[in-house]
């Protein structure tokens, strides 16, 4: 019976019971046009960090709500207020909610919108870093510490110092050493920090400068205490098979958010969204501050404007963890969900296409 309420869960058709904590899983009517069904569907979830930590995957995700604000292209709409956790024995298992680990109203800088959230662990703690409004309106990146994977998290007193921008994306290489990777233009506001400092009437969407080089995303290498940069954030260049920075009118190509880092076989995979031409595109470099060379296309674009994902190797797979608005159709109540990963024999990974 278990393993019928598993599979069950899985595809979505029907709520799975959780020991201890809230199932995750609600009866939802399967539909066949989407590759894949949502994961969670007792809340809203979106931009899922997956991890394995203690054999287990776990999922920090961002946690949509309603908050009846009107949709802007500053994403006004996605003002989120607190964050879950949620965990699960493999792909496939039912997905356990851990409930509210981090709320707004606990994090004595933030203003509003708990954006997408990343986690780490060190040395016996669990680090939980998010996106957030500070009281001027301008995003930093804040961190919270618990002792275990699935929270709850205490937020520190003030942001990361030095830091700015969204969706903050820990890295660690197999020798310990873990980087930060964050930004996003438009309403993430990288391209008002352009100058190194912010520029409070600066553009709202990007550099407007087509012809020249896009805004990349950032990246700093974490101190020991993981609560700190360890240097001044640098620029991840991305580049074109002729070495040549990708442009800002390559909307196509060119970084927006969400970008994430995992490695392969040796080699470094930066990943990230194109935005407003809505897919998931990644590039490859031999060390995590490249200059990484654009590959191709990772997921086809999904049902709603943001496409934002994580990449987690578990149960001798790779995995995708990605969201769409199959539950909602609206772009700011968007639902997990995950798609295996493969790659080919010369390391490029194969295109995903979220609807069939
Ligand atoms: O969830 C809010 C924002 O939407 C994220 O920070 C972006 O990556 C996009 O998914």
């Amino acid at each position: 019976m278990l393993t019928k309420l598993r599979a069950a869960a899985a595809t979505g058709l029907l709520s799975a019971a959780a020991g201890g904590c809230a199932t995750a899983q609600r009866a939802t009517p399967a539909d066949p046009q989407f590759l894949n069904q949502p994961l969670i569907s007792s809340i809203y979830t979106a931009d899922p960090s997956a991890h394995a930590f203690n054999g287990r995957l776990y999922l920090y995700p961002s946690h949509d709500i309603e908050a009846g604000v009107p949709e802007d292209d500053l994403g006004s709409h996605f003002a989120m207020r607190d964050y879950h956790v949620f965990s699960m024995e493999r792909v496939g298992a039912e997905v356990t909610d851990h409930g509210v680990v981090l709320r707004l109203e606990d994090i004595p800088w933030a203003g509003r919108q708990l954006w997408a959230p990343d986690a780490a662990y060190k040395d016996g703690k669990y680090f939980l870093y998010f996106p957030a409004k500070d009281k001027q309106d301008i995003f930093r990146i804040g961190v919270a510490v618990s002792d275990r994977a699935e929270g709850p998290f205490k937020a520190e007193p003030e942001p990361l110092k030095g830091s700015f921008s969204i969706d903050p994306a820990v890295f660690t290489d197999t020798d310990g050493q873990s980087y930060m990777i964050f930004g996003g233009i438009w309403g993430g506001q990288l391209q008002r920090w352009a100058s190194g400092t912010y520029e409070q009437n600066g553009s709202v969407t990007d550099l407007k400068q087509p012809d020249k080089p896009a805004l990349m995303p950032k990246i700093a290498r974490m101190n020991a205490d993981m609560l700190t940069f360890a240097e001044a954030p640098r620029d991840l260049s991305i580049v074109d098979e002729a070495g040549k920075p990708l442009l800002g009118g390559d909307s196509d190509r060119r970084f927006f958010e969400g970008s994430w880092m995992h490695k392969h076989q040796g080699r470094y995979y930066l990943s990230y969204s194109t935005g407003d031409t809505h897919r998931l595109v990644y590039a490859v470099a031999d060390n995590p501050y490249g200059p990484f060379t654009y590959q191709g296309v990772l997921l086809e674009p999904v049902q709603g404007w943001t496409n934002h994902h994580s990449i987690v190797e578990h149960d001798g797979k790779w995995w995708l963890f990605y969201h769409d608005t199959q539950l909602s159709g609206k772009t700011h109540l968007r639902n997990v969900k995950v798609n295996e990963l493969n790659y080919n024999p010369d390391g490029s990974i194969r295109t995903i296409k979220p609807m069939r």
